[in-house]
């Protein structure tokens, strides 16, 4: 199927040139038949020789109702852009054209039409200027009469030929179909319309509908193409998607249908107004505009950012959220005076807040150079960091492979990120060496990474972490010079009577401290009995051996006989055995050596 649009001034027979070749009246309103006006958008279709089906989009050609009509065009890849052969080009020929300009309409038709009433050569000139240096410039060009029929086959063979040129788009794109009716069937409920640009729609689907009050999935109940029930659509079709549970009052034009988890719905875009405006005038943006975007249209603050060659690189800030993607081309439009503006590239729909002085050039800088293609490289480069999902919303084909989780990083991010670790460990370790590591969440904070997992995905030899901080493994056993003398000192004296710990004062003399001994213990060279109670690695097994000597069970006294020391030491090395299961404690506080302790 095709879809075409129509486009041009008010009553220069848009709407009749439609009903010609459909047999059609897209005029559905009573109010519209009365005032022989269009007010709504239309919709007939025919076929075609040569193209198949082809759906026509019709629309209002009033100066009141251009946003109508732009809901009409937006979503459409195809116009017929109408001009009376005796009313020639006017106000909205040029606003139309303008809009289908910045849209980057390509396929198209100039027809001018009432060619019975007058010679349609004037008219038909005048308008090929105006197409020139527009995207719509050098279209093929024909004259006919709704009235009369002259011309009609002529017309129909060139549409057949500008269709056949349209490429289909892709039937596995993520859909977004834009919301250009809702109403409500009977024993249905609540059908929305729209033109399906890309990507599949079937019965069944699950979606996300976004509108201004949020996102909310949905579920597809039936689907219609040209009223036909269909068991799916593809596009460029037009569609009727009748949803499971949701209100009429749930919907309305402008809404979008989406894939889940495709287009970030955003209230801020950085954009490319590519040539500047397209009147010419190389001034900024008006500060206050309309965005139109498929069939949605949401008035803007814009804020410019800088220049890139001849385009404007502008912040647009939405009075409500859309649903976008890198690389959409927004419409921006100056009602006030009925004035285009342009195109908006979009190429930022998540993009930083300016907060400081200057942060709007250093931003334009950031986007110089981009078009909105969505580029996984150039999009990994400026965030650093980025989540696959978040990604894929964006529009990008994400192909790199996470680092961590679902994060993706920059090229060479993690690398940095590796050497900037080892250094703030090293850094730690200077200010104390005593300390045992840089806890794992304060690296991620000094690096400024969202999530803990890319430091460990950022950790290399000799880095590891050890009770939640990083520590370098091979400095792990170290101990300062200082302090593995005065262990080596303690050591020494244990090495003839080994359960007679240093008592405070030869700690003291030593200088080893409270974090000095826990440093020592934790280096494995130490063993902790109990607060300032050291003895060298593997005393307390040593100790059950000697106390399994012993007849059983044995008292406090004689197991203090037994190890050479003093009360300070045997008591809480008692406790410490009890605590390791090395030793039990009978009701009458006396011990026994557990088997398998020896
Ligand atoms: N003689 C003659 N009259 C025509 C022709 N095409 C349209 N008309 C008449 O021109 C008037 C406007 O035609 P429409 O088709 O309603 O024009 P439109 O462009 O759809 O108008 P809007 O939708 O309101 O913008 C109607 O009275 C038509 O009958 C034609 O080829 N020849
Ligand atoms: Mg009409």
């Amino acid at each position: 199927m095709h879809v075409v649009a129509t486009a041009g001034h008010v009553d220069h027979g848009k709407s009749s040139l439609v009903r010609a070749l459909t047999g059609t009246d897209p005029d559905r309103l009573a109010e519209e038949k009365r005032r022989g006006l269009t007010i709504d958008l239309g919709f007939a279709w025919a076929q075609l020789p040569g193209a198949g089906t082809v759906a026509f989009v019709d629309v209002p050609g009033h100066a009141s109702f251009v946003p109508t009509t732009l809901a009409g065009v937006g979503p459409v890849p195809v116009a017929l852009l109408v001009v009376a052969a005796d009313g020639g080009w006017m106000p909205q020929s040029a606003e139309h054209l303008a809009a289908l300009d910045a849209l980057g309409v390509r396929h198209g038709l100039l027809v001018v039409t009432r060619a019975d009433l007058a010679d349609p050569a004037g008219a038909l000139a005048a308008a090929r200027e105006h197409l020139a240096g527009t995207t719509l410039a050098g279209v093929p060009a024909v004259a006919c009469s709704a009235v009369t029929g002259a011309g009609l086959p002529e017309l129909r063979s060139a549409l057949a030929g500008v269709l056949a040129a349209v490429p289909a788009p892709p039937a596995d794109a993520p859909v977004r179909l834009w919301v250009d009716r809702a109403f409500t069937v009977r024993g249905a409920g609540t059908v929305v319309t729209g033109t399906l640009g890309a990507g599949t729609l079937r019965g069944g689907d699950e979606l996300d509908l976004a509108t201004a009050s949020g996102v909310r999935r949905v579920r597809v109940r039936g689907l219609q193409s040209l009223e036909q029930d269909v068991a799916r659509a593809s596009g460029v079709a037009r569609v009727a998607v009748n949803l499971r549970g949701v209100e009429r009052g749930d919907v309305t034009r402008g809404d979008a249908l989406l894939t889940p988890g495709w287009s970030v719905r955003t209230g801020v875009v950085d954009v490319r107004c590519p040539g500047g405006r397209a009147d010419g005038e190389p001034e900024p943006l008006p500060a206050r505009i309309v965005v139109h975007a498929g069939s949605a249209a949401v008035p803007a603050r814009t804020r410019p950012l800088g220049t890139d060659g001849p385009d404007l690189l502008v912040r647009l800030q939405l009075a409500a959220p859309l649903p976008l993607v890198l690389g959409d081309r927004l419409l921006l439009r100056d009602p006030t005076r009925h004035l285009v503006l342009g195109a908006g590239v979009v190429l930022d729909v998540r993009p930083p807040a300016l907060r400081r002085r200057g942060a709007a050039a250093t931003r334009a800088a950031d986007l110089h150079g981009l078009h909105g293609e969505p580029d996984e490289t150039s999009e990994l480069r400026r965030r650093r960091v980025v989540r696959g999902a978040d990604l894929r919303a964006m529009g990008v084909d994400v192909r790199t492979t996470p680092v961590a989780g679902d994060w993706h990083v920059a090229p060479g991010l993690l690398e940095q990120v590796a050497q900037r670790l080892a250094a703030l460990v090293a850094e730690h370790a200077a200010a104390d060496p005593l300390q045992p590591g840089l806890p794992v969440e304060e690296a991620r904070r000094a690096l400024a990474l969202p999530d803990r997992a890319l430091v460990l995905a950022a950790l290399r030899p000799p880095l590891r972490v050890v009770d939640g901080r990083v520590v370098a493994g091979a400095a792990a056993g170290e101990l300062p010079p200082r302090v593995a003398r005065a262990v080596a000192a303690v050591l020494d004296d244990l090495a003839a009577r080994p359960f007679a710990a240093p008592d405070a004062e030869r700690l003291r003399e030593l200088g080893l401290g409270r974090s000095e001994l826990a440093a020592a213990v934790r280096a494995g060279r130490l063993e902790r009995v109990a607060e300032g109670v050291v003895l060298a690695p593997g005393a307390l097994r040593l100790a059950a051996r000697e106390l399994a000597g012993l007849p059983q069970p044995f008292t406090a006294s004689q197991a203090r006989g037994a190890l050479g020391t003093s009360r300070r030491v045997a008591l809480p090395l008692l406790q410490a055995l009890d605590a390791a299961r090395l030793t039990a404690r009978d009701p009458d506080d006396r011990r026994r050596v557990l088997a398998g302790a020896e």
